[in-house]
Formats: C-alpha cells, structure tokens, sequence
C-alpha cells in the first residue's frame, strides 16, 4: 500500500518536473525553440510557415536572396499507394522486429514526415515516437533531431535476390520486389550489376532492366572486362533472400559498404533509397554545403540541389556533389560517388549510417579503395576528370567587387593598389560593365573598356568579366544574342516546347540549353564577336545553377508529378523550381529534373570549349555552380558569403572540400562578400586568402571598398608581405597544379591528408596543407593574438627563421600578431621558390632558389614542374622541364627528369638549408668552396648566397 502511493507520488512529481522543464523550454527558449509533440517533422503543405530573413542588397529592388531561419510544420497526412493485393502486408506493431531496433539504427519509413501512427503501419514498419524539436538555427542549439518515428523493421523485405550470375565484368544479381512499397511507381524487377573495374575501383549499378531511365551522361572510363587481384570483395545476398551488398576490405576484413540490417532498398520511379552503414564516424564530403569539414553524424542532412543560395549550414548550395570520404578506424580511406545528378538528401545517422534518397536516374555508385585518402581522390578524379591545368598569371592576386561604376574608376584602383605595392595580377569586372545588364556587351561608362583591357595587358596584368547564362529576350532584332539563339533554336524550352521565360538582371530571359552540341558553336561564336572587342582573359560564369528571380518561369509551371514529386528534398524554398527554372523545362538532354544540376558544369565546358578555340591559351573559367567533374574545365568559388569572422573560418572546409571533389581551382570572397567589412577582419583575411589556391578579393554593391589600398598602412603591409610570400611560392603552387592536373592530387589538403594514422588531425579544419609540405596556420578568430595550432609528428620549420619546432603530435602555442600569419614547412622537402614581384609575368622570369628542411635523419626531397604558363597541353608536347631535387648526406642535389623547355633560362641564385645541426666549416658548390654563405647557429640555418647556376644542369652544395 505504502509503496505503491510512494510510486504514485513520485510519477506524479516526474511528471511536473517534466511539465515545468518543457513550459520553461518554451517559455525561455522561444522564440528560438518551439516543442513540438505532434508526429511531425515536416510537411510538404503549403501551411507551413516560414520565417526568411532577408540578405543581399537592401537598396536593389529585387530581394534575391532569403534565408529560413526557421520552419514550423504542421501535421499532415499523405496519401499513399493503394496497397497492392498481391504483396506482404506487414503489421510489425510491438514486434521484435521493431522493438529491438536502437535508436540510432532507425531508417526513415517515412520521410515526407508527415505521416500518422495508422499509416506509419500500413507501410509495414514501425511507429514508436520521441520528443522532437525544432529549431533557429542562428540560436545555434544542436537539437536530438531526426530519430525518426515510424522506422523500417529490421526484416522489412524490399527486394529478393531472384538470380545471381557472373558477367565478364564481374557479377550480376536479378532483384523482384516483395513488399509493398510507399511510393508510386515502384519497379517490380531490377538488376545489380557488380564491375570490378581496377583493382581500387568498384562500381555497383542498380536499375531497371526493362526501361531505360536518365543515367548522367559523365564521360567516365570505359571497362570491359572484370580486373582480377582486387583490394576488395563484394558480397550478395543468396537466391530468395533479401536484397543486400556489402564490400570488404580484403587485406583486414573491414566492411566498408553493409546495406544489411538498414533500410530495404526502394526503387520507384521518384523515390530511390539505398542505405547502408559505415565502418566509422569519420566522414567528409558531401557538397556543396557550409559545416565543418568532418561530418556530424547525429542525424545531419544533406540535400542536393543547386541553389543560389548564400553559404550558410544546412541548406543546398550552388553545387552538388555526392561523393564522401570515409578514414576507417586504423588509418584507411575509401571514397564512394554516386553518379546521379537528381535532387537528393543525403543522410547521416548514428549508427554510423549513411542514406542516399534520389528522386530519378539510376543508383550508379563507385566505390574508391585508397587505401590513404590522397589515393581516394586520386581514384575519383581518374573516373570525373582530374583539375585543368591553369595559367600561371591565374595563380597570382585577382581583384573585383560589383560597383565599379566606369571602366576608369576600375583602372585607378587597380593603379592605387600597384602604388600601395600590392602584387597584382588580374582584373575584374561584375555585371556593372554590361549595357542593361546584357551579355556580350559594354555600356557607355564603359565605353573605354577594350583600352582599359589594352592597359592592364601592358602592365603585364589580365583582365576576366562576368558573364550570366540569361539571355535578354527584350530586343529582338537587336540583340545578337537573342537572335542567333533564335535562329539556332538552342534555348531551354518550357514544357509546352517554346523558349521558357525567366527573370534575372536584365530582365526576361531565356537560357542556352548546354547540354545541346550546337549551344557550343553558338556560346564560342559569341564569346569570339565579344573578345574581337574586349581582350578578356577568363571567364567568370555566375548565376548558373540557375538563378531565377521568379519561380519556375514568368508563365509559371504546369502542375504534375514532376513539378511536384511525391517526396521532395529538403531543398530550400521546399519546391523545386524555388528560384529556377520549371523543373518540367525541357533541354536536350532531358527535362530539367534530371539535369538541374548539371547546368554549371556543361556550361563550364561550353566555355572552356569557346575560350580554347578564340584564345588558344589555357582558358580560366571560375564557375558558381559546379557538379562533380567541373574541375576538369575550370575553378569555383564559393560565393555569396558574409564578412564575418565565421564566414572567413568557414572558408577553410569549403577549399578542402572542393579539393576533394577534384576542383583544385577554389576560393572564398577575400574580405567577404556582403556587408560591410571591417579592417581587423579584412587584415586576417588577405593572410589567409594569399593562401587560397583561387585567390580573388570580392564586394558586394554598394558597401565599402575593400581592396588593400583603401586600409590603413598596416593592412596595406601585412597584405604586401602575406602576397610577396605567396608569389614567392608560386613555383611549388603551380608544381602542385600541375600534379593535380595529371595525378589528381590535391592542391590544398587536410592535414590527415599528410598524417593519416593521426585521429587528432581529422577534424581539423583551422589549418591546412599546399601539397604535402607547406602548413598554413591562420588566426581565425577576433582579436586574437596567439592561436594553439596542432603539429602532427615531425619536425616543421618557420617560415620566416627557419626555427625548428619537435612534435610529436600535439598542439603548440603561437604567436599571432595582427600582421602575420604563421607558416610552416614540413621536415623532409625542398621546395622551390622565385623572388616576388608585383606580377606572375615578371616574377615568372626571376631567379629560383630552394629552401631545403632536412628532416630528422637528415633528408629532404621536392620537384619542380615548369613550362611556359599558358600553352595549352604543354606537357604532351614535350615542352617543359621537371626536376626533381633531394638532400642526404649534407649534400643538396638535383635530377633533370625533363628538359623540354628551354625558352627561358632557369637560374638558381641561393639555397636555404633548414636543420643544419652542426656548424659547417666549409660549404662548397659543385665542388668549389664558396665564401658567400652564413650559417645560425641557434636555428641551424645554413644559407648559401650569389650562387649561379643552371637548374637544368646537375648541381651539388655540400657542406662539411
Ligand atoms: O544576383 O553579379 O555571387 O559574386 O557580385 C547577384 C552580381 C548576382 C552573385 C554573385 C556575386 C556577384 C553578383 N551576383
């Protein structure tokens, strides 16, 4: 008696400490956490409310750029596919099958989220609620979201294993559907095709062997016979079981892809959902989103969907590339791509899991063994394409903003900026060039715009505008543009088979279809009648995801299932014509739906094709909306960011990322782009910008200047002296293109990259790495003075003494004063540097010198690419020099692998030796002893000056 009343007290009292908790949630956390405790996640009704704040430029008259900050979502049912008579209908409620499921190992029944208890069931999986919350993400609270309530039973069937077969390319599995699925059109009958393509190259297709449904047309490698000795086996699930794939590891049996246990492979014609677990929590990639560079795998999701769409967290961007890179626990890496360019939501789960969720094309994925992550992106970018290889003056200081009112006004910055002695070597202009915002053409402000290109040519300089897909409709007969599009019948057409008609900066628009072989001929002959009059260099393509200031098309959308899916992404905006084009538009290639996402990259290539033919130099292509392969015709940068000390930090995952997806060309908007900067922001972000491989200064429209040359005399300084170290290093940057460009190595890489058995590097996303040998450590924070930068095992040197700092994996305390950046090279390379001058045209031709960092035993090796900086294919003709240099035994000595350029002499005028313990008496070079050398005896540097000498020719310093 007296214990049960105790038990009743005590529910009672835990239930009003319950109430109060949740009534103070509301009370005190409100507006920024609302408590839901309805079986809601999201809905897609039209009732559910959204909060945007708004951001561009306030005095523009288009808002074209809004964020939510905040959604709340009603309940609301869905209807479901009447349930077929001759499938399992499954009632799994209270089942082991459900109950013994962990939280963590739930797989989504239900998506759309907006189903009930009843439904959840009819479905055939499992309803169990928990507490669920939403909430501000500007409050920045990480709330317990996503288990989801209604969740697949651990035996939910999905698809059988009718038939497995060996192929010459490896393996085959026939798959037929067993239970009911809760989408339309689902496809009774798939294939799993299993290629064993390389020894380190996997690739799983699933699809319908019946229809042929869009697969993207990425020009990837061809194989037609199975390799043998793989690093991997796959293993099926046997005649009548439930469909499942896993692949292992051969050498230590870790299990990289399990589909096992997670959820039932669902295939209908708008709804395809693989899952499988991962081997860690370790897990990268996943573009384009703004996060940190190691995933959070507590329920994270990530769509897929290219929108203009400023970076912030959790919301599509510009681009989309599904490929992640998972470190296993001892140290290994593999990677996996899925080759499909719909809309998608990617999920993270616990477990650890992952879940693709595509709404069309096929399940096309390849898997990439590594087995260290630099050989994953390797692998992946030998199946999309490795980085093109870039014009040397690209590698130099780019400078724009949107605002520039005349060509003059442009002119005299970039002169004040030269006065200020800041290296520069391009030129840009935004949208404020064109006549009404029109491509291809210069207003009168403009007027003296081919003089002003003229003059930056002759201070060695060049010059990129920008240019927007939208073509003006507004004149015909007017406008060249519009006309010939016309005429070659090349421009997206709307559902009913007339150009579709959208709204950008000019006004209505249609757009060039990139996907047709004649837009190609159309886009160069246009890029040709334009550069007769304007010598541009590059090409800026922006707005291309594309970007549409009204929904759809003026004429609005038709209304179906393609318009609006049964399951739509998380994407924002909740439709998929938010701010594009219908996604019924039709283009040659397929409707919009299933190619959206390519528009930037076929028009990165259209580009490149027309830059090639009418300049017949590298073209340089610097692109907003990417898909994956986009590197191998041009760069990207990331945007619409804010001029914040979070945005500036943030730049650094988002270049690691970009490397990673194979675009080695990447930067951030140096100093932000929208809102007004400050100069302590600014100061830290040219440090860190001079070592973005795409290093651009970049403003939004009417906000204060913030080119070097309008600070106070000490940013002005520490710009200078951050950029003359970059332009200093130009030579060991463009060796690391050109690897990129032939090997698909990185340019700028994570330091588990380098120290891939180190756990401690793989989060770290504060510093990073130019190839293997150079680490950037930059102050990231407001008012910082110090920072606790992290040295993996090894020895590093400092940049500017040449101080050595012992690690053995641990983070060391250092000094950061407002005009530096700190930099350190790593123990064991010899990289080459060129003495700096205000441009890439002039420093290109100065003498070279090394700096040699011995490592612990007293070794050091490096190379050097080199050619003439902006002939195309320079290295299939044999006109270029590669050497190689290395360093035991106090001796620094190099290797001529190549010498087929031989244009411009290569003189070497001075060696810099970092961890010379004991004091040299002699120092001679090819065997002469020279009297020009000095030596520290507390940094054990040894420097060896005026020597002169041939880097094409075999050379020796010693010291004894
Ligand atoms: O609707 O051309 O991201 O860099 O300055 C905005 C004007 C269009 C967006 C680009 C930005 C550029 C701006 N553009």
């Amino acid at each position: 008696m007296a214990e049960s009343s105790r038990i009743t007290i005590i529910v009672l009292l835990s239930l009003i400490v319950i109430v109060t908790v949740l009534l103070w949630f509301n009370a005190v956390l409100v507006p920024y956490v609302k408590v839901f405790f309805c079986p809601c996640n999201k809905t897609r009704d039209s009732s559910a409310q959204q909060v945007y704040r708004v951001s561009g430029n306030l005095e523009q008259h288009e808002v074209y750029e809004a964020e939510i900050v905040e959604t709340v979502y009603i309940v609301n049912d869905i209807k479901l596919e009447g349930i077929e008579q001759n499938r399992t209908h499954q009632r799994p409620k209270n089942n082991q099958q459900c109950t013994k499921v962990r939280n963590e190992d739930r797989f989504d029944c239900d998506p759309e989220g907006a189903i009930t208890q009843t439904n959840c069931e009819k479905r055939g999986c499992c309803w169990k609620p928990v507490l669920r919350l939403t909430v501000n993400q500007s409050a920045g609270i990480v709330p317990p979201l996503n288990v989801p309530w209604c969740y697949y039973p651990s035996n939910y069937e999905g698809y059988k294993v009718n038939k497995v077969y060996n192929t010459k390319l490896g393996l085959n599995a026939d798959l037929i559907r067993t239970t009911q699925s809760p989408y339309p059109e689902a496809i009774n009958d798939l294939t799993v095709e299993i290629r064993y393509e390389t020894q380190s190259r996997l690739r799983i297709k699933i699809f319908d062997p019946a229809t042929v449904r869009y697969e993207v047309p990425l020009n990837t490698p061809d194989v037609s016979q199975a390799v043998n000795d793989t690093l991997f086996t796959v293993s099926l699930s046997k005649p009548t079981e439930r469909f499942s794939v896993s692949v292992i590891r051969k050498d230590n049996a870790v299990v990289l892809i399990n589909t096992t246990g997670a959820s039932p492979l669902t295939f209908c014609n708008q709804f395809i959902e693989l899952s499988s677990f991962l081997p860690s929590s370790f897990i990268y990639g996943l573009g384009e989103h703004r996060g940190p560079l190691l995933h959070n795998v507590n329920w994270t999701r990530y769509t897929m969907w290219n929108k203009d769409n400023p970076p912030h967290e959790k919301a599509n961007l510009y681009g989309s590339h599904p490929f992640y890179l998972v470190m296993e626990n001892d140290g290994k890496s593999h990677g996996v791509f899925l080759l499909n360019s719909n809309a998608m939501d990617v999920i993270l789960q616990p477990s650890p899991a992952i879940t693709w969720r595509t709404i069309g094309g096929i399940i096309d994925l390849y898997v990439f063994m590594g087995p260290t992550p630099g050989e994953v992106i390797q692998q992946y970018t030998e199946v999309i394409g490795h980085s093109f290889m870039p014009p040397y003056w690209s590698l130099g200081f780019h400078l724009c903003r949107w605002g520039y009112k005349t060509a003059n006004e442009t002119l005299a910055i970039v002169e004040k900026n030269r006065q200020a002695g800041i290296p520069q070597d391009v030129q840009w202009n935004d949208i404020d060039y064109m006549d009404s915002k029109k491509d291809f053409t210069y207003s009168t402000e403009f007027g003296d715009m081919p003089a002003m290109v003229n003059t930056l040519h002759n201070k060695g300089m060049h010059y990129i505008m920008i240019v927007d897909p939208g073509i003006s409709n507004e004149f015909p007969g007017n406008y060249g543009p519009y006309d010939l599009g016309i005429k070659m019948d090349i421009f997206i057409k709307d559902s009913q088979g007339k150009p579709l008609i959208g709204k950008v900066w000019p006004g209505d628009v249609v757009f060039p279809d990139f996907t047709n072989n004649r837009t190609f001929d159309y886009w160069t002959q246009l890029v040709k009648s334009f550069h007769d009059k304007v010598q541009f260099d590059g090409m800026w393509i922006d707005m291309n995801e594309i970007s549409n200031f009204v929904a759809g098309s003026i004429n609005s959308c038709p209304k179906n299932s393609i318009e609006d899916p049964p399951y739509v992404p998380d994407v924002a905006g909740g439709s998929l014509r938010f701010s594009t084009i219908c996604a019924t538009s039709q283009q040659n290639l397929s409707i919009s739906y299933n190619v959206h996402n390519l528009y930037g990259l076929t028009e990165t290539e259209a580009t490149y094709m027309a830059l090639k033919t009418v300049r017949n130099k590298r073209p340089f292509i610097i692109s907003r909306s990417t898909y994956a392969g986009q590197g191998y015709y041009g760069g990207h940068w990331s945007g619409d960011n804010f001029a914040t000390f979070h945005d500036m930090a943030m730049s650094i995952p988002e270049l690691l990322n970009f490397n990673m997806f194979g675009i080695s060309m990447i930067g951030a908007d140096i100093c932000g782009f929208q809102l007004d900067t400050t100069e302590d922001l600014c100061q830290r972000w040219y440090q860190l910008g001079a070592f973005y491989p795409f290093s651009r200064s970049h403003n939004s429209v009417g906000l204060k200047p913030q080119d070097p040359a309008s600070f106070s005399q000490d940013l002005i300084e520490s710009t200078k002296t951050a950029y003359m170290i970059r332009y200093s290093l130009l030579p060991y940057l463009y060796t690391l293109f050109h690897k990129s460009h032939m090997m698909g190595e990185t340019v700028a890489r994570p330091l588990f990259f380098e120290f891939p058995q180190d756990k401690n590097t793989y989060s770290i996303d504060s510093q990073f790495l130019w190839g293997s040998s150079l680490m950037i450590s930059p102050a990231l924070a407001k008012g910082t003075t110090s920072i606790g930068a992290y040295f993996p095992s090894g020895v590093w040197y400092d940049w500017y003494t040449g101080g050595a700092i012992h690690s053995n994996g641990s983070v060391v305390k250092l000094e950061a004063p407002a005009n530096k950046i700190n930099l350190h090279v790593r123990g064991g390379s010899i990289i080459t540097l060129q003495d700096p001058e205000l441009t890439t045209t002039l420093s290109r031709k100065n003498k070279f010198s090394l700096v040699v960092s011995l490592d612990d035993d007293g070794t050091a090796e490096g190379d050097l690419f080199w050619d003439d900086g902006d002939t195309i294919d320079t290295h299939t003709m044999g006109k270029f020099n590669m050497i190689r240099f290395h360093s035991s035994k106090n001796i620094v000595t190099n290797n001529v692998m190549y010498a087929g350029y031989t244009d411009e002499p290569m003189l070497l005028r001075s060696i810099v030796v970092f961890g010379v313990l004991q004091k040299p008496s002699t120092v001679k070079f090819n065997g002469m002893a020279i009297s020009q050398f000095t030596y520290d005896d507390k940094l054990h540097v040894l420097k060896a000056q005026g020597i002169a000498a041939n880097l094409l020719k075999t050379f020796t310093l010693q010291w004894v």
